[in-house]
This record gives structure tokens, sequence and C-alpha cells, in this order.
């Protein structure tokens, strides 16, 4: 009764304003957060206090908060919650979270007793007892102390102990949330701190890197966000180009400034505008990319002689990481006991999915949008690379993966090295989630292993030319995908109307999907020409609308 007192005493400060809905969408809960606009935020971090609290109980584990919303402009904020091995929350628990957060004050107390007694019915009272654990940080956004106010008063009401992360970009929560829920275990993952995070990156990177170095540095723009002063930090921990490791050129790194996150620069725009930031002093062929806010998503690219500018995107990070993997367990001797295999989603290009099964001959998953699914899809290779085409991925190593890459002993110094190689691919990819800055690491050692300049990479394979549309609607929930959000089953006769459409253009495809983010619909198409890729995109978009 104190407890659930307390519950209601704390969200005193944080009402629902009226009339609002709310819902854990694709990536957490994600809104406006500041001034005037303020949409009760503030209300749905007090309710995530208390979903994390119950979540840790049912887990009998530590459950990890991140308040950030990642590519969005710096007026908005979000939150995500994470669970015990830094994967994203189980989708069952979405809906939990989503009850919660749309549940008045009076009525939050209540809720919370039903959550946790609802969770685990015969452990009932083992559960109201269990301690619970909640690790939490938050991006660089002006919004985010008085966030995480909100969030402390819920862990406080229901008596959670807690540890503040303060900043940390996104990856590196997920890290410390399965490094603290592995300790002493034989799957320890590392140092639950920031600075364990840097030491395995950096340790994993010299043993891949054997004393090679990177030719030319590589610009990297932050987006103003929190992956300027956390990239800094580990450069510190690493070699530097004359030392037989990398140089990085940190750009986009104003973290002073609230209002410059993500504007005219990041993952988000160089992937949705297709060119370079406007700041951008790069030189032709000079290797550039750039993160998102929260620093789980990275896209490259290059400008030529002609200044013609070429995305090397999440599709072709896929493609660099799986052809390095495949080498080395050929060249270790174990590719026979291994299944490598890629997940892309419907917006993968034509052109990446048919160089994976054609040339590299791997296997491919299609998945729906959103990290979660390509995650579990790529758990059930033994190494699984997985990517959106907006750059979110990395690479899954299975148990069994681990224990043939650990126990195999070498017969030659060749086998040695891809062996030493491969096992520190393990600690540099950040296998938690999907980690832009461990992702670009990933893919400097590769380029460097096979000496490829940017060009050498894009030469790989050619995009097929497409276009992506973002249609309004007046109501985008009738718009029902199937087949990996390849096709519509509703409305009826929408997928006819896209299949003619496409037959009428060489190479032609093309869907739609209803956004999990924006109230719009997304049409998607791709053809051999740039004109008819135009072309299909638009007509599909008058099916739509
Ligand atoms: C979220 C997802 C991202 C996905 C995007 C699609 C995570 C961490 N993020 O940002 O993976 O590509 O949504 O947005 O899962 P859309 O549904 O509006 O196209
Ligand atoms: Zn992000």
């Amino acid at each position: 009764p104190d407890l659930l007192a307390a519950v209601t005493k704390g969200a005193e400060p944080y009402p629902i304003p009226p009339g609002k809905k709310y819902q854990y969408g694709t990536a957490g809960f994600r809104m406006k957060a500041a001034g005037i606009s303020n949409a009760g935020l503030d209300h749905v971090i007090y309710t995530v206090g208390l979903i994390a609290a119950a979540r840790s109980k049912k887990r009998n584990a530590t459950i990890g908060v991140m308040i950030t919303a990642s590519h969005n402009p710096a007026d908005d904020n979000g939150v995500k919650l994470v669970d015990p091995m830094g994967d994203m929350l189980e989708q069952s628990w979405e809906g939990l979270a989503t009850t919660l957060a749309n549940t008045p004050n009076d009525k939050l107390a209540k809720a919370y007793e039903e959550l946790v007694n609802d969770t685990l019915v015969d452990e009932i009272r083992q559960l109201h007892e269990r301690p619970a654990k909640v690790v939490f940080a938050r991006d660089t956004r002006a919004s985010g102390p008085y966030l995480i106010t909100a969030l402390k008063a819920a862990l406080d009401a229901v008596k959670v102990e807690y540890t503040d992360y303060g900043l940390l970009t996104t990856p590196q929560l997920h890290y410390i949330v399965r490094c603290v829920n592995t300790l002493n275990s034989p799957y320890a993952f590392g140092e639950p701190t920031e600075k364990g995070y840097y030491e395995k990156m950096a340790t994993a990177f010299k043993t891949v890197m054997h004393g090679r170095a990177i030719q030319g540095p590589l610009t990297v723009d932050c987006a103003n966000g929190v992956g300027a002063p956390k990239l800094k930090e580990l450069i510190k921990y690493l070699p530097s180009g004359k030392e037989g490791g990398i140089d990085i050129k940190v750009v986009n790194d104003d973290v002073v400034r609230p209002e410059a996150l993500n504007l005219d620069c990041g993952a988000d725009y160089v992937k949705t505008k297709q060119r370079s930031p406007p700041s951008s002093a790069a030189q032709p062929g000079d290797r550039c990319c750039s993160l998102d806010g929260d620093a789980d998503r990275v896209v490259y690219y290059y400008t030529d002689e002609s200044k013609t500018f070429h995305l090397l995107d999440g599709d072709r990070i896929a493609t660099l990481g799986a052809v390095f993997l495949a080498d080395m367990t050929r060249v270790a001797g174990i590719d026979q006991k291994l299944k490598i295999g890629i997940v892309q989603t419907a917006y993968a290009n034509g052109a990446a999915t048919e160089y994976v099964e054609k040339v590299l001959k791997l296997p491919v998953t299609i998945t729906p949008t959103g990290v979660k699914h390509l995650h579990h899809a790529a758990a059930r290779y033994d190494i699984g690379v997985y990517f959106e085409a907006n750059g979110h991925g990395t690479v899954l190593f299975s148990d069994n993966a681990i224990k043939v890459i650990k126990e195999a002993v070498p017969k030659s110094p060749g086998q040695k090295h891809a062996l030493e190689s491969l096992r520190a691919c393990i600690d540099l990819i950040n296998q938690a989630v999907g980690d832009a800055i461990s992702d670009l690491l990933f893919a400097e050692v590769v380029l460097a292993h096979k000496s490829w300049t940017p060009e050498n990479w894009r030469n790989t394979y050619i995009d097929l030319p497409n276009r992506l549309v973002a249609v309004a609607v007046h109501d985008r929930s009738i718009f029902k995908a199937t087949d990996a959000e390849r096709r519509l089953e509703s409305p009826k006769g929408a997928q006819e109307d896209i299949d003619r459409c496409c037959q009428m253009y060489v190479k032609g495809r093309a869907f739609a999907r209803a956004s999990g983010t924006e109230d719009v619909v997304r049409v998607y198409a791709e053809a051999h020409s740039k004109t008819e890729a135009e072309k299909l995109a638009s007509q599909v978009a008058e099916v739509i609308k």
C-alpha cells in the first residue's frame, strides 16, 4: 500500500495531457518534447520507469532505458527499453507499455500492481519482493535531463535500484545492459563501463588490423549528436594511422547548440537527400560516413572526380562484411561447419540481393522493417549479417559459431591469422545491437584488408535506380502488408494494380507499406533507369491515394 501511494504521489508532476494517445512504435515512444508543444512525454517516461521495474522483476535481471529520439529533430525526444541481453524489448511487452502510458495518474498505481501480479501468476509474492535493477542513459537533447527526473521519480517510487550512466550512445547502453547481466557467466560480454566498451573495441580493432594501417583518413559526420564526444573518446584508445591504425576526422560535433542536432547533417539527411552534408569539406575520393543522433546507424559515401555523390548504404556494409567473414571462415577451414547468411528488408536494392545470392552464393532472408525483426532472423544463422538500407545493422555470431571459431586449431600461419581475425571480429562487432561506431570500424578493417577504395567497394555491384516517396493518405491503417511487406493484402485489388504497374518496366519492382513512425504510406520503386523508377513510384503512389 505504501508503495502504491508512492506511485500515485510520484506521478503528480507528470499528468497525462487531455486527449493524448500513445503507442510504443517501431523504436519505442517518440514525440515532441520541448516548450509549449509539450505532449506529455514526461508522463510516458514515468510509466516507462514502472514498466522497466516490472520487466526487471519478471526477468530477474537488469533492464535498460534509453532516452533519445534518434534522427528526429532536436525538439523531439523519446524512450526505448532494453532487454537483459542488450536486445530490444520483447514484442509482447510493447502492448503493456502502451497500456500503461495511456493510463491516467489516478489509475497508475493499480495498473502497476496488476502488471506485476499478472506477469507471473504463481510467483506473485516473490515478484513484488524481488529486487529490480534498471540502468539508463540519454543522448544530448536539451529535454533529456528533465525527462530523466521523471524516470527517477518512478524508479524511486517503486524502490528500484538504478545507475544513471549520463550521456551515452544507444548502442553503448545496450552494451552495458548485456555486460551487467552476463557478468561472471560463461557468456561475459565485457566490463559494464564506458571505458570497458572502448577497451574491448580498441583491443579487437588492433588484433584484426595486425599492424596494417588504413590508407587515408575517414571523415565521420556525427550529426552534432552524442556520437561526437563518444567517438572522440574512443579515438584515444585506437592506434593512429602512423601507428598502424586509423585516422578519424570527427565533423559535425557541435553538442553545445542543441538545435544543431540532426540539422542538415547525419545519416538520415545523407540517405534521404542522397547528398553530402552542405558543411562537408571532403575532397573527391575521400571516405566519409554519417551517424545519426544516437549513433546506432551509419552510411558511407564519397564524391568522385566529377563531383558526383555516391552513397554506400546499409546494403553495402552488409555485403562488405559478409564477403570478409565468408573469406575468413574459408581460409580458416571452418566454412563447412558454419551457415552464413544475410538478412535484408524489402528496401534492399534488388542489385544487392542478386549480388549476395548469385555472386557471394549466400542465402538471403527478407523480414519486415524494424531492427528487431532483422535481429531475430539473423540469430537463426551461425553468422547472421543484417542491415537495413538506412544503415541500422550488425552481425550476430551463434554460440555454435563462437565455439567453432574459438576451438579450431590452425594448421598453417594463414589459418592462424584468419582465426585470430575472426575471434577479434566477435569482439569488434557490437552483437547486442547495431552500433554505428562499431560498424564503421568493422567496415574500415575490411576495406584495409582488401585495400579497397570507396570506388572499388561501389564497383562490386551497381545499384538499380530507385525512388522512395511518402504518400499522405486518409487512413494508413487500412494498408495491411504481407510477405515481409513486399505485398499488400488489403485494401482489395491494390496489389494487383501495383503488379500491373511493375510489369510495364524492365526490372520493375515496387511495394507500398504503412510507416511505423509517421502518418504516411511509403512507396518504394526500382527499375533499370532513373526515369522509369520515378514513373513507377508515382504510378504506385496513385494506386495508394
Ligand atoms: C525505426 C526503426 C528502423 C526502421 C524505421 C522505419 C529501430 C531501432 N528503428 O526508426 O529500423 O527502419 O523505423 O520507419 O528499429 P518507417 O516505419 O517510418 O518506415
Ligand atoms: Zn538512431
